[in-house]
């Protein structure tokens, strides 16, 4: 049988009504996991807590960095969701803690111009989004995930959380986010990946 993304999808949904799992929970295209597979493009960098920061800058009025203690005193947010990665894995009821953008980007006081975000990794690794879709209660810049802390390959000490879009838009390993007036193709999107990423519209390529 050829494996179509129609096959792959109805995979999925099975496995999530065999588990008594909401089907539509499911996108098209997507099987269920259990495990967390790693996807990283080139090395893990290496990670020094005393002189890391995360910057908030580019079309703000208060650019600001916030070191490693400072973001861990800001209010925390824990949520569980799921996330679907482009090479068909979905992973369901992930549980993560860390403090909600929104708050990041409320205290630089975006301007009006400002209307798109590139997040920026340690490493060099790039990925873009609309802004509006920052101020959703589910994005986070996360440290912890299933209450213990982010593992390096999974993006430590700090990596974005982006739910509703494929999991590449979720950069690990996060250092910056810089607010844009146009924008910007990051890593993924400049290779042949969707501009916005939506899977439940499978959004995977712009090819
Ligand atoms: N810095 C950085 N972030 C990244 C990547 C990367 O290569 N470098 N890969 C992305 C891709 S393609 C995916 S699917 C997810 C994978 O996250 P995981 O390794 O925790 O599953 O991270 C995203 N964030
Ligand atoms: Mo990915």
């Amino acid at each position: 049988m050829k494996i179509t993304s129609k096959v792959l999808g109805e995979r999925g949904r099975k496995q999530g009504e065999a588990l008594g799992i909401d089907p539509s929970r499911i996108p098209p295209g997507q099987y269920l996991t259990s495990k967390f597979p790693v996807l990283t493009y080139g090395r893990n960098p290496k990670v020094d807590l005393p002189s890391w920061s995360l910057s908030i800058d580019g079309e703000v009025e208060q650019p600001f960095a916030v070191t490693w203690d400072e973001l861990m005193a800001m209010e925390q947010t824990t949520l569980t969701t799921d996330i679907h990665c482009v090479t068909r894995w979905s992973k369901l009821d992930t549980t993560w803690t860390g403090v909600r953008v929104r708050t990041l980007l409320e205290r630089a006081k975006v301007k009006p111009e400002g209307k798109f975000v590139l997040a920026h990794s340690d490493g060099g690794y790039t990925t873009n989004m609309p802004l509006e879709l920052l101020y959703d209660d589910d994005v986070l810049v996360a440290h912890t995930y299933e209450g213990e802390p982010l593992e390096l390959d999974h993006g430590a000490p700090l990596r974005l959380l982006v739910p509703k879009r494929y999991f590449w838009k979720s950069a690990k390993f996060l250092r910056r986010l810089e607010v844009l007036t146009e924008d910007k193709q990051g890593f993924w999107e400049l290779n042949g990946y969707h501009n916005d990423g939506d899977p439940f519209t499978e959004q995977r390529h712009w090819f």
